[in-house]
């Protein structure tokens, strides 16, 4: 299959993460895509090509264009401001706040944030950018014939929602991918999404629509990240209701429990009649992974690729999570192996 890349993504680079109380070096960093795009080329997967340019109004398909406008000015307006570091939310419109939007960046930042860990940098809108073109240049393939594509996305995008980003996430590279399959003849698309961590912002989009299935394995948030959603009776509202299928999982969860989940999901997906599959590919369920709990090994990677292919429908797969950074490339390219060989 075909790989779309883009050296854009080195745009993102940010020296903070508030992680552990602490501002560390982000654990989604440049190096992940190296990897991932050396083992590409090391198992000869297929040619690599650079992404088109799509605009912004694909993007705009999914995401407020407020939303939208913030992203491309918040690392300028916050330098602005005089601030040394980079650009953090401490408040948020919490409970019984109003949802106003505010005018300063510092208001801002909170009220587009889901969470506090991502620092917005100069740079990273760019970066998003691209990777929502390295998305839509893979869909591109499905709708022009090819069977399957992989669009090697950085910064990652599935905790992007509507108006949301944090997470490591900016813009929602899948839920841009299947809005555009949606759009260019796909009556229905699923997104399936493997990451570690619940796609919150893939579920908020697509959550009271049918033509979306939205299915998703994941460390049971009321133990992990993003907390406030992914659990098993989130299932779509309005036309959405059913569309939605959350498999939360437990701590220490291996390839057993975690593999029969899968089947579950894709049980879902072939009811559900999908013309085609965008996979959120997160390998942040690999055992080794620093910030994650489940246990899979790097050969579990390759027997869920062909799990997937058995389904027999076009596939892309985005790139999402994954911070043990040695194995990232291993592990992520052992599903495309996998389902290019069933
Ligand atoms: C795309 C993606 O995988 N985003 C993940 C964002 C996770 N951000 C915060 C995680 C907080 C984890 N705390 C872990 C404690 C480990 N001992
Ligand atoms: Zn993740």
């Amino acid at each position: 299959m075909i790989t779309v890349f883009s050296d854009a993504h080195r745009l993102r680079n940010a020296r903070t993460e508030l992680h552990a109380g602490l501002l560390v070096t982000p654990h989604e960093c440049p190096e992940r895509a190296s990897f991932v795009l050396d083992r590409v080329r090391a198992v000869g997967l297929g040619e690599v090509i650079a992404p088109a340019s799509y605009g912004l109004e694909p993007v705009l398909r999914v995401h407020d264009a407020g939303f939208v406008d913030f992203l491309s000015t918040a690392a300028e307006e916050w330098a602005a401001t005089g601030s040394r570091g980079e650009a953090i939310p401490d408040c948020w419109p919490a409970r019984r706040m109003t949802q106003r939007r505010p005018t300063s960046i510092a208001g801002k930042l909170g009220y587009y944030a889901m969470a506090g860990e991502t620092s917005i940098t100069p740079g990273t809108w760019q970066a998003a950018r691209a990777a929502a073109d390295v998305a839509l240049t893979a869909a591109d393939r499905l709708v022009r014939g090819d069977r399957a594509a992989f669009g090697l996305c950085r910064p990652p995008g599935h905790h992007a929602a509507r108006d949301l980003y944090g997470g490591y996430c900016f813009l929602n590279n899948a839920a841009i991918a299947a809005q555009y399959l949606r759009d260019h003849g796909c009556q229905r698309v699923a997104v399936l999404d493997v990451d570690f961590h619940h796609g919150n912002g893939t579920q908020d989009i697509f959550y009271e629509r049918a033509d979306v299935l939205f299915v998703s394995l994941h460390g049971d948030p009321a133990d992990a990240f993003p907390y406030f959603s992914g659990y098993a009776d989130e299932a779509g509202t309005g036309a959405g209701t059913g569309f939605t299928l959350n498999l939360p999982l437990p701590r220490a969860t291996a390839f057993d429990r975690w593999s029969e989940a899968l089947a579950s999901g894709l049980t879902r997906i072939r009811e559900f009649r999908a013309d085609a599959i965008v996979v959120s590919l997160g390998v942040d369920t690999f055992a080794g992974d620093p910030i994650s709990f489940f246990r899979l090994q790097s050969a579990d990677f390759a027997s869920y690729g062909r799990m997937i292919a058995a389904c027999g429908l076009p596939t892309m797969f985005v790139l999402e999570g994954g911070y043990a950074v040695a194995e990232v490339g291993v592990n992520v390219v052992n599903v495309l192996t996998g389902f290019e060989q069933p």
